[in-house]
Formats: structure tokens, C-alpha cells, sequence
């Protein structure tokens, strides 16, 4: 019998192709707030295989309900690759029928569904799965010999894991068909002016600077934090007054926290603000 993605996240399997810290450890010692989650499968370029991505799944749901985690970077172990696509070997023998009863793309959704700030930190490939799964997180910091690209045109496939619509988000349709009908993918530096990433960095330092950026969410009001990252994308779902109209409201809503109380008395009384989250 095949089971259901509830009864893997639920079941938990030990951990095989993912590593968490939380605090996760900067330059100058542990983050508060902050988790690092690293894909560790180098040996395959950190290939996507469908138990990994149920246990990143796991992983990252785990860290949502966690108060003690206000921001998760996201990585792949090694130099050469944040993910260099889902595993060719494990797709290859799949039929529609194995896909459809499998429902093995729910750990898409489920990450998707974080409600945490999420930040790729990517050196090297992000492909196929991988640039998805980059672009499926808020922010992405990439190195400067990082790669982003949709080759799946090339296998026979096409993206099948919400690449179509976020790099035609991001980049725009020409640039999103270029690449997702011939398979070329972009340098770094083309994914930083066409807006895909928000950072380019000299590779040693990709991390340290998620992990820095990560630190500086995590250092603000949480209650604020989520309502904010929700309006933003939001953007991507609604016409533009229903967009204004959801931030608006959310706005308001902020007024109801101790937080806004606290921030706007710290910055009367010029002090630093002490957030409680509530
Ligand atoms: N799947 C499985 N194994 C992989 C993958 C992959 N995507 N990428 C690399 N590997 C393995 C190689 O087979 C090799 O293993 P071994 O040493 O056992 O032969 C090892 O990683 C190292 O790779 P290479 O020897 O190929 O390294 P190179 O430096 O020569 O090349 C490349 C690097 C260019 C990145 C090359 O590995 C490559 O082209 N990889 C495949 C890239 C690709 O096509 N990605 C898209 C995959 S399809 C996809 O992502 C669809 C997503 C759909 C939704 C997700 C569903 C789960």
C-alpha cells in the first residue's frame, strides 16, 4: 500500500539526505531565530529524489510550527550544486499513473506552504527541481558561479514543479520561454538583472550572507514578519486592488499587536525595540 504524504511527514523517517541546525551557526557564533537546512546528497549533485523531498519537507514544516525559528536558509551541501534537478534516474521509470497515485509532488505544496522566511543561499547548479526549488523560496542569494536553469525541454519533459509560472514571474515571458524551450540556462549575474536573485556574492561568502540576512529578518517583529511575507505574495495571486485591499487590511490588523505598540514607542523614546511576538 502506498502511503499518503501525511503518513510520511507524521512517521518522520530518519533523516537520510537533510541536515538541520537550529541555531544555525554564523560567522561569529549561533543565530538567533535562524535554521539552517542543507540538502546533503553531493554525491548526485544533491539530486531532488522523492524522499528527499518529503524529508525537507518534514524538515521545514517542523521548523514553521518552531517559535524559536523566525528564518530558514536553505542550501545544498558541497560547492557544486544547490540541486541539479529532480533525480533523472528515480523519474525516469514513472508513468502517469505512478505520479498520480504516488502523490509524491504534495511535498511541493507543503513547502511552499511555509509560512517562515525562507532564503536559497545557491552556489552552483540550480536546475530543473533545484531552480525551482530555489524560486520557491522568498529570497535567493547566489553565488557568482552559480547557474539557474529549466532543462528539463531536454530530457523530453518540461518543468513540472512551478518553473513555467515563478521564472515567468520573475523574469518575464521572452526571457522564460528562451530558456525553458531550448534549456539554456542563465549566470548569476543575469538572474541578478533580470530580478530572479536578490544578491550576487563571491562564492565563499553565500552563505555567511544568507545567514546574515536571515539573522536581520529574524531580528524583527514575527507577527510582522508573517503578514508581510504573506502580502508579498500575495502579489503574485491577486489583481492589484484586491492586493492593495489584503495589504491594507493586514496593516490594520498589525495595529492589534503588542509589537506595533512596542516598535513605535521605541522609536519615540529612541531606543531599540523588544519584540515579543505578540
Ligand atoms: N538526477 C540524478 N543524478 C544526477 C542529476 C540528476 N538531476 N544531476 C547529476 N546527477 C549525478 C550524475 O549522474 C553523476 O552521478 P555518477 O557520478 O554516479 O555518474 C553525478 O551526479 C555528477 O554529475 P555529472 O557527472 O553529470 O557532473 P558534470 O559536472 O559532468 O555535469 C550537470 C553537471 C551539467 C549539472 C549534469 O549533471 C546534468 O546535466 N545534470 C542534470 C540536470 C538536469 O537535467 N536537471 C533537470 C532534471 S528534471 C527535473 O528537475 C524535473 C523537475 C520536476 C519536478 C520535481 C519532481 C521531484
Amino acid at each position: 500500500m502506498t502511503d499518503t504524504a501525511e503518513d510520511r511527514a507524521t512517521i518522520a523517517p530518519e533523516r537520510r539526505f537533510v541536515a538541520t541546525a537550529l541555531p544555525a551557526e554564523g560567522p561569529d557564533g549561533p543565530l538567533d531565530g535562524v535554521a539552517l537546512v542543507t540538502i546533503d546528497r553531493p554525491d548526485a549533485l544533491n539530486a531532488l529524489s522523492f524522499d528527499l523531498l518529503d524529508e525537507l519537507a518534514a524538515c521545514v514544516e517542523a521548523l514553521d510550527r518552531d517559535p524559536a525559528c523566525r528564518a530558514i536558509v536553505l542550501t545544498g551541501a558541497g560547492t557544486r550544486a544547490f540541486a541539479a534537478g529532480a533525480d533523472i534516474r528515480e523519474l525516469a521509470d514513472q508513468t502517469p499513473v505512478t505520479l498520480t497515485a504516488g502523490d509524491r509532488f504534495s511535498s511541493w505544496d507543503r513547502i511552499g506552504a511555509v509560512r517562515t522566511p525562507t532564503v536559497a543561499a545557491v552556489r552552483g547548479f540550480a536546475l530543473g527541481g533545484g531552480c525551482e526549488l530555489a524560486m520557491a523560496c522568498d529570497i535567493i542569494v547566489a553565488a557568482e558561479d552559480a547557474e539557474f536553469g529549466q532543462p528539463e525541454i531536454r530530457l523530453g519533459v518540461m518543468p513540472g514543479a512551478g518553473g513555467t509560472q515563478r521564472l515567468t514571474r520573475a523574469l518575464g515571458k521572452g526571457r522564460a520561454m528562451e530558456m525553458i524551450l531550448t534549456g539554456r540556462s542563465i549566470p548569476a549575474r543575469e538572474a541578478l538583472a533580470g530580478g530572479l536573485v536578490a544578491r550576487v556574492v563571491p562564492a565563499e561568502a553565500t552563505l555567511a550572507t544568507a545567514l546574515e540576512l536571515a539573522g536581520r529578518i529574524a531580528a524583527q517583529a514575527p507577527l510582522a514578519v508573517v503578514a508581510a511575507k504573506e502580502a508579498v505574495k500575495a502579489a503574485d495571486e491577486l489583481p492589484l486592488a484586491a492586493g492593495l485591499e489584503f495589504e491594507r487590511r493586514s496593516f490594520f490588523l498589525l495595529f492589534a499587536s503588542d509589537d506595533q505598540t512596542e516598535g513605535m514607542a521605541a522609536f519615540i523614546e529612541k531606543r531599540a525595540p523588544h519584540w515579543t511576538g505578540r
